[in-house]
C-alpha cells in the first residue's frame, strides 16, 4: 500500500430542496467519511489505497463496502459488525451560506474500533499512514486505536499524515485539544486549517501555525487558507501557493480531504514541494465543483485536462 487510513465511513443524506431539512420530503443519499475521502482520491490518481475500519452488517455497511471498493480502495481491512449499525448523517442547507451538520453515528459500528482491529504487517509495509482528527472523537476505544496505530507506523518507519480536521460536535473541547496536541506531536506531515491553529494554539495567523507544529516536532506544515491557497513550511523551505480560481462553488465539504489526497499523491510522484502542494490545491479545488464529497475527485486525465484549461502549470 502506498496510504493505508483508519476511521469512519457514514452513508450521507442530503435533501432535495434548500430550507429547514424539517420540511424535506425527498433526500438524495451518498458515502462520505473523511479518510476513504481522501483514499478514493488516491486510488483515482492510481495510488494503492488501504482502509482500516467497521461498518454495520446491515444495508448501508455493505453499501458503502461496494462503493469504496468500486472506487479501487482496499477494503481487505474492513470487518462488518453485528449489533451495532453503520453511521449515517444529514447535510441540511438551509441557505447556500448556511449548511449544517446532522450526526447520527454514537455507538455505531465504527465507534467500535479498537487496537486489536490493525493489522500491524498491513501498516508496516504501507509509505504513509494518513490520521484525522475525528477518529479519535468517536470513542476510547477508537483514541486507543488511533495511537496504537501511530506507534505502529513509528516503529516501521512509516511517516504519519494528520489532518487535525477538528469536529466539535463529536467531543468535549478540552478533551479534543489535548488529543489533537498528542497526535501532532507524533506525527510527521500536518495539514491544518487556519480555524484548526486558532482552536489548537489560539493563533490565527499561517506561519505562527506552521511554527508551532513544527515545535511539536512536524517536519512538514502545510495550511490551508482556502481562497487564499495555502503556505506550507518544510525542510527550510517554505512559500504559499495561489487558490485554484473556481467560477462557480457548488459544495466545499470534502475539499480538505481531497487536498489531502493531492498532496500525497504529489509526493508519492517525487513532486517537489511546491508542486506536490500545487497538486494539494488543485484536487480540493475540483472537488467543490460539484455535489457530494467524492466525486468532484478526479483522475490523471481530468487533472490534467483540468490543469491545461487553467491559467497556472505548476502542478
Ligand atoms: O471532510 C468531510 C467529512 O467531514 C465528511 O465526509 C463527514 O467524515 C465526516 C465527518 O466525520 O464529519
Amino acid at each position: 500500500m502506498d496510504v493505508v487510513s483508519v476511521g469512519e465511513t457514514m452513508v450521507l443524506f442530503t435533501p432535495e430542496t434548500t430550507g429547514q431539512m424539517r420540511y424535506a420530503k425527498q433526500f438524495s443519499s451518498r458515502i462520505a467519511g473523511a479518510e476513504t475521502n481522501t483514499l478514493i482520491g488516491l486510488a483515482k490518481l492510481g495510488h494503492q489505497a488501504g482502509w482500516i475500519s467497521r461498518v454495520g452488517k446491515d444495508e448501508f455497511g455493505s453499501s458503502i463496502l461496494s462503493f469504496v471498493r468500486g472506487e479501487g480502495v482496499d477494503v481487505s481491512r474492513v470487518k462488518q459488525t453485528t449489533g451495532a449499525s453503520t453511521g449515517i448523517f444529514f447535510k441540511e442547507i438551509v441557505s447556500e451560506k448556511n449548511v449544517r451538520i446532522h450526526y447520527y453515528r454514537k455507538d455505531s459500528a465504527a465507534s467500535l474500533l479498537a487496537p486489536q482491529d490493525i493489522d500491524e504487517d498491513y501498516i508496516a509495509q504501507s509509505k504513509y499512514l494518513y490520521i484525522t482528527g475525528i477518529t479519535p472523537a468517536l470513542s476510547e476505544s477508537c483514541r486507543d486505536m488511533t495511537f496504537y496505530a501511530m506507534d505502529v507506523a513509528k516503529k516501521n518507519g512509516v511517516q504519519i499524515v494528520f489532518d487535525p480536521n477538528v469536529r466539535r460536535k463529536l467531543w468535549d473541547d478540552e478533551l479534543a485539544r489535548k488529543t489533537l496536541l498528542r497526535i501532532a506531536e507524533k506525527s510527521d506531515i500536518i495539514l491544518p486549517g487556519i480555524s484548526e491553529g486558532e482552536f489548537l494554539f489560539n493563533v490565527n495567523h499561517h506561519k505562527e501555525i506552521a511554527q508551532l507544529f513544527h515545535q511539536l516536532g512536524a517536519k512538514v506544515v502545510v495550511v490551508k487558507l482556502g481562497e487564499q491557497g495555502a503556505y506550507y513550511s518544510a525542510n527550510n523551505e517554505s512559500g504559499h501557493i495561489e487558490a485554484v480560481r473556481i467560477e462557480h462553488v457548488v459544495d466545499p465539504v470534502g475539499a480538505g480531504d481531497g487536498f489531502a489526497a493531492g498532496l500525497l499523491s504529489g509526493l508519492l510522484d517525487d513532486l517537489e514541494m511546491k508542486q506536490a502542494v500545487a497538486r494539494a490545491c488543485t484536487v480540493g479545488a475540483m472537488v467543490t465543483t460539484v455535489n457530494g464529497d467524492v466525486e468532484g475527485l478526479p483522475d490523471r486525465d481530468a487533472l490534467e485536462s483540468f490543469i491545461r484549461s487553467s491559467p497556472s502549470d505548476e502542478v
